[in-house]
């Protein structure tokens, strides 16, 4: 798959390294400290194997602030352009804010992932101009009250046809069907008992004939399911994402890249040598 100037090859699945830079996930310091920190985790994450690295500037936990276009420039563009003239890694920018796509692009992004698939104003029409691949996630709801009481008839169907209606919308818009990716948004207004119907049922996704991307790392869904803190997580998180590459997620997201690459490796060697291999 083409991301602007850079190819990744998703015929095995590949890791997105995340890298926060909203203001609370660093403990202070200005803004070439800040900057530095950035650049230092990203060059690990590539190190460590990250095909990708996910820059967002809008935090989406509940009972966070919300965060103005402005506040959302100034923390993603810098980044990203410090990270394009450094890396030749691909950058997706976390945002649903059409200006800040366009702005993240012009910067040296070539992935726009949404968390609200293209649905606030403009954004579809920047997202279309930008000529890069769009990431479509599914969520119930908004952040600050997606965890209060999730409810579904039917979790898969919902994600599935809600989905396939923003991919319908993409391509009416001209974004072509090579460039859309779709993600079923654990944790994005979700039980427990759906993410893991979700999670168990990823492959129901396939004949929608996009590529796929799972983010469970560290989520509830883990510590909640394991009863551990935030960074008690990892043997969880990348179990989980082992079960989501081999439904047929091509991108997985990711904190911990090192542990999440050597896993990845093995399903893939495994792969290789699997008899009955027809589209995965
Ligand atoms: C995603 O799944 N998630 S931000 C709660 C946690 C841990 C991590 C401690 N952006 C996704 O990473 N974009 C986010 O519990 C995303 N898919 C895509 N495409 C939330 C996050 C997180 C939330």
């Amino acid at each position: 798959m083409q991301f602007k100037d850079k190819f990744v090859d998703l015929s095995s699945s590949k890791v997105m390294g995340i890298l926060n830079v909203t203001p609370d996930s660093f403990s202070d310091g200005g803004a070439y400290n800040q900057l530095d920190l950035a650049l230092r985790q990203v060059q690990r994450m590539i190190d460590e194997g990250a095909s990708f690295i996910d820059i967002g500037g809008e935090s989406t936990r509940p009972g966070a602030q919300a965060v103005t276009e402005q506040q959302e420039l100034d923390r993603v563009v810098p980044v990203i352009e410090a990270i394009n003239n450094r890396f030749d890694t691909v950058i997706s920018v976390d945002t649903s804010k059409a200006k800040v796509m366009q702005q993240a692009v012009a910067a040296g992004a070539g992935l726009i992932n949404d968390i609200r698939a293209l649905q606030e104003d403009g954004a579809l029409l920047v997202a279309t101009a930008a000529q890069v691949p769009v990431c479509l996630m599914h969520m119930q709801g908004q952040p600050s009250t997606m965890q209060t009481e999730p409810s579904y008839e039917d979790v898969v169907a919902n994600v599935y046809q809600f989905l396939q209606q923003r991919i319908s919308a993409c391509i009416q818009a001209g974004i072509g069907q090579q460039n859309i990716i779709i993600d079923p948004g654990f944790g994005f207004g979700k039980s427990l008992v759906h993410n893991y119907q979700l999670l168990a049922n990823l492959e129901q996704l396939l004949p929608l004939n996009v590529a796929i991307l799972a983010g469970v790392s560290r989520k509830s869904m883990i510590g909640t399911l394991l009863n551990r803190s935030v960074d008690e997580r990892l043997a969880g998180s990348v179990g989980a994402a082992m079960l989501a590459a081999q439904q047929g997620a091509k991108i997985i997201r990711v904190h911990d890249v090192q542990e999440t690459v050597d896993a990845l490796q093995v399903l893939n060697m495994m792969n290789a040598y699997k008899e009955n291999r027809n589209e995965r």
